[in-house]
């Protein structure tokens, strides 16, 4: 890199909240991947008070830029630079910039001194950055959710990911950071490039510490936002890639799947057995186990015969229950499917250089992929979905599963031949990959530059798999408008979920769809929920999900996420499963699911696990419209709907490097037992009043550590921040519906101040557009009196019976019947 000769900025024209340059290639090209780019734009926009807006792209608008009907980029309403909370500074010769914070001008991205790499295959940036900083982001990963910052690499291209692997790529790309900086604030770093990335930080021989970007593709499009809370910088990326999507209240209830469950039978008799071991069930889920041969849309007429799943469902459906079924992007190449058959008519599959379908290997056997460029595609899935699961003639499901969308291929490499045609198609393929260059190489189109390696690029980002095109779609394909699967292959799963969802509200015009998916990019959380893929059940992995939920929900805006509860992989141990229901219960998406090679580990298996269920689930259900609530925060402001523990104690140092703790909403924090097979555990409580969630007994938090012996396994540490209240339904319900029934009882925590303050939203639980139908009550405890008032547009049918104010050796209670229609004020002494 320090033989390359930089930029040189010219042309300068600033303008009220703008500015822009021409940057020229500072001396003789470097090539080190590829052939540098002469002639650069740089583009600078104050968009918001707290967002800046920093490109550099190609002058010819041939490189690849993400597609806004993929990703649409936030408006630019524009501000004066001097009314920005950051600032942007240009250094001409050699080009650099920086960007600092205007209030105390300190600097938070800083490229000086380093030279900007632009090559047709190769991208580099390098910014300093203080020593050891407290980066979090760049998901998906299941490391640290503090970033280490020695020596360590982020990986980001999409692939399948079987025990998700530290340190590695795995099946999400969210290009994203957040950097937090104790007193002085947070902010964050938003790229939008899709292509395949090795993002490193480390320190350089002489101890400087940096971030950097080695890119194989794209443009450099940053978005610098300002902070200066760590919950302003969640927001403000939700601003750019969107706001998560609104889930329905019963997606907030326990789900049960299973790979492998031998036919429709078996799955009523899970469902059954739960009841029987009174532990609430409010979702259950149908692998690839219910398709004939494995073919989405159809199903298995012996195990799942039509009748039999349509029985299930209806009694599912009778009993409040909802039923989840899965759907792979790999379409079986077979002319008497009908999904395929149609697909080919619409041409809405994948084609490979040669123009010929693109084939590969997936469950059904020889497979081609939804092309989802392709002008009909969409159609195509809705209607296949508008079909199957028509709720008069086939199956009335309630959400779909989206899995494989990496996109994952069994062909293990680019020589791999889906069948023995395939030699031939390979050998045409080749002689005919110029009518792939040509089709790139229009001019300003911003589709990717002609004459690429679009398999093996100089610079080789360091995917677990190996090369690009292992076990995926090959990175030579073109998509129907022209782009290469090289630039967009880190989209497909996005994509798949956008058309999933569009196919959903077809289905349900007022219903919120539920789509989940493995496969994610930024923006994800405007269309699904994500789990976390093959995890396996350890302990190592229980970890991990606190880690990775914390990653998704408060940096990547994608708050409906959580892991396989007890492991995919693997023989799940009756003590850990124990743990890690309650731990599941206090994430937002909370489904138990194993691998088919996996002994069956529903929790009603042990009696350590029904138990441990029955109490976390109790928990989670009159816990329900307290986190019904944060989720609306989340999709209307983008507060996110966990907190790590410096998003609510942003000045104490010791809060952030924590990812074993959490809080569940901003009121709970969640201190499980995280040892392998302990009853004891050491947590951190900040330097505040807390409240025991079980005895609701006080206890002060000292800015230190506690130990806490003799957790059963059945138990799980949770204290109530003083200064809350939380709104809590007086009893659980068998089914989140029976929930909603229920009367409410409030929680007082009052904070060190004696105040305390909460809210509780309110709606159907289910429409899309509930319109004025909705409460958005807050609570207001000024020591002696509680205050409830807001917005009152939903009737519940249900009261405030109990008032609880906690903070003496026994809580003080007053009972009554305050209606949830209107405001209320109680005096409780
Ligand atoms: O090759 O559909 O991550 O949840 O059970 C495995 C079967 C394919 C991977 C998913 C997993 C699912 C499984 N799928």
């Amino acid at each position: 890199m320090s033989d390359c000769p930089g930029y040189t900025a010219s042309n300068v024209v600033e303008t009220d909240g703008r500015l822009t340059a021409d940057l020229s290639l500072a001396g003789t090209a470097c090539n080190i991947y590829g052939t540098d780019l002469t002639d650069l734009k740089l583009l600078v926009e104050y968009q918001t008070n707290s967002r800046l807006h920093v490109k550099i792209y190609d002058a010819g608008l041939q490189v690849y830029q993400i597609q806004e009907s993929v990703l649409p980029r936030p408006p630019n309403p524009g501000v004066l630079a001097t009314d920005s909370a950051i600032q942007f500074k240009l250094t001409e010769d050699p080009f650099s910039f920086s960007v600092s914070r205007t209030s105390s001008n300190e600097t938070l991205f800083d490229t000086n001194g380093t030279k900007l790499v632009f090559e047709s295959q190769y991208v580099y940036l390098r910014t300093w950055l203080p020593d050891d900083p407290n980066l979090y982001g760049l998901g998906e990963h299941s490391d640290s959710f503090r970033l280490p910052t020695d020596n360590y690499k982020r990986t980001l291209w999409n692939a399948e990911s079987p025990f998700i692997p530290r340190n590695s790529n795995l099946y999400g790309s969210h290009p994203n950071y957040l950097e937090h900086r104790g007193e002085s604030g947070s902010h964050g770093v938003a790229l939008l490039n899709a292509n395949g990335m090795d993002i490193n930080i480390n320190k350089t021989d002489a101890g400087d510490q940096y971030l950097e970007y080695n890119i194989i593709g794209g443009v450099l499009d940053f978005y610098f936002l300002a902070g200066p809370s760590p919950t302003d910088v969640s927001q403000q990326y939700a601003e750019v890639v969107g706001l998560p999507a609104m889930m329905s209240y019963w997606t907030f209830g326990f789900q049960q799947c299973k790979y492998g469950w031998p036919d429709v039978e078996f799955e009523a008799e899970v469902v059954a057995n739960y009841s029987a071991a009174n532990i609430p069930l409010e979702v259950l889920w149908a692998d690839i186990d219910y398709m004939d041969n494995r073919q989405d849309f159809t199903l298995d007429p012996e195990k799942y015969s039509l009748d039999k799943v349509r029985q299930l469902v209806d009694d599912l459906h009778e009993r409040g229950q909802k039923y989840v079924m899965m759907l792979d992007p790999g379409v079986h190449k077979l002319d008497s499917y009908p999904t395929y058959s149609r697909g080919v008519e619409v041409e809405a599959f994948i084609k490979a250089a040669d123009g010929s379908l693109y084939r590969g290997e997936q469950w059904a056997g020889e497979v081609v992929w939804p092309d989802w460029f392709a002008p009909e595609t969409g159609a195509w899935w809705t209607d296949e979905i508008l079909r199957f699961f028509d709720p008069e003639t086939g199956i009335d499901i309630d959400g779909a599963w989206n899995d494989m969308n990496e996109v994952s291929n069994f062909c293990a490499d680019v020589d791999c031949d889906p069948s023995e045609e395939a030699t031939k198609r390979n050998a045409e393929a080749d002689a005919s990959s110029k009518s792939l260059r040509s089709r790139q190489n229009s001019e300003g189109d911003m589709k990717g530059l002609p004459d690429r390696d679009l398999f093996n690029p100089d610079y080789r980002i360091n995917n677990h798999q190996g090369d690009l095109s292992v076990r995926t779609l090959y990175t030579n394909n073109t998509n129907a408008d022209g782009t290469a699967q090289y630039d967009t292959h880190n989209m497909h799963g996005l994509m798949m979920i956008t058309a999933t969802r569009n196919a959903l509200l077809a289905r349900r015009p007022n219903s919120r769809p539920f789509v989940l998916t493995r496969s994610t990019f930024a923006g994800a959380g405007t269309k699904a929920a994500h789990w976390f893929g093959d995890n396996d059940s350890n302990w190592d992995d229980y970890r991990a999900a606190i880690s990775q939920m914390l990653s998704f929900a408060a940096v990547h805006a994608v708050p409906m996420v959580g892991s396989d509860v007890c492991g995919f992989n693997g023989d799940a141990q009756e003590r850990m499963c124990a743990r890690w229901a309650l731990l599941g219960a206090f994430q937002p998406f909370y489904r138990n699911h194993a691998d088919i090679s996996a002994p069956n580990q529903e929790f009603y298996l042990w009696a350590l696990a029904t138990q441990a269920a029955q109490k976390a689930i109790d928990a989670r259900y009159r816990l329900l419209d307290y986190i019904y609530t944060a989720m609306y925060r989340a999709a209307s402001t983008g507060v996110p709907i966990v907190n790590p523990l410096f998003f609510v104690y942003p000045e104490d140092a010791e809060t952030f490097g924590i990812d074993l703790q959490w809080f569940y909403g901003d009121a709970l924090l969640v201190s499980p037992v995280t040892d392998d097979d302990s009853t004891s555990v050491t947590f951190y409580l900040p330097n505040d009043i807390f409240y025991d969630f079980w005895t609701l007994q006080p206890v002060q938090g000292k800015g230190a550590t506690i130990t806490v012996d003799d957790v059963a396994f059945t138990n799980i540490p949770v204290h109530i921040r003083g200064g809350t209240v939380l709104p809590l339904r007086s009893a659980s319900g068998n089914t989140t519906e029976l929930v909603r029934q229920n009367d409410f009882t409030l929680v007082v925590a009052p904070g060190s101040d004696g105040k305390a303050s909460g809210s509780l939203y309110l709606d159907d639980g289910d429409s899309l557009d509930v319109g004025d139908k909705y409460s958005d009550i807050s609570f207001d405890w000024d020591g002696n009196t509680l205050r409830a008032e807001g917005t009152f547009g939903y009737e519940t049918g249900v009261v405030v019976e109990v008032i609880k104010v906690l903070g003496g050796e026994e809580p003080v209670t007053k009972e009554g019947k305050w209606s949830l229609n209107e405001a209320f004020e109680v005096t409780v002494s």
